[in-house]
């Protein structure tokens, strides 16, 4: 019984696993809609850059905006310490400093954490991005 319990576990979490990366392969699409899309993504030029900057333990705003259906080209620089950015909805993972992706999103609000273990301020690592 047990045994199968957490196969069903794994099982679910090779599915979450799976969609996040099928997740993130369209996000840099921007729409995030229709497969047809996806398979004739043409590279996106970036009409605006952010960059977030990223310190022991903290991003220099809890709140960054960017323009909807616009690409922009999100950037990170770590001014001290070794930080990450994930914007889990919008398919971002950039895990180097002064690396960066375009991407095109819909309107919302979309959660910014730092995704390298930096110490022991790591979990205050979040700000919010706003695409209006
Ligand atoms: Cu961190």
């Amino acid at each position: 019984m047990e045994g199968n319990v957490i196969h069903r576990k794994i099982a679910l979490l090779l599915c979450t696993l799976a969609l996040g990366a099928a997740l993130s392969a369209c996000g840099s699409n921007g729409n995030g809609g229709s497969n047809n899309e996806a398979s004739e993504q043409t590279p996106l030029v970036a009409e605006q850059e952010l960059i977030i900057k990223a310190s022991n333990w903290q991003f220099d705003k809890t709140e960054y905006t960017i323009p909807k259906d616009t690409p922009v080209e999100i950037k990170l620089v770590n001014d001290e310490g070794a930080h990450g950015i994930e914007i889990k909805k919008a398919g971002v993972k950039l895990n180097a400093s002064k690396s960066s992706k375009i991407v095109q999103l819909e309107a919302g609000t979309y959660e910014i954490k730092c995704n390298i273990v930096c110490g022991t301020g790591h979990l205050n690592m979040t700000a919010t991005l706003v695409v209006a």
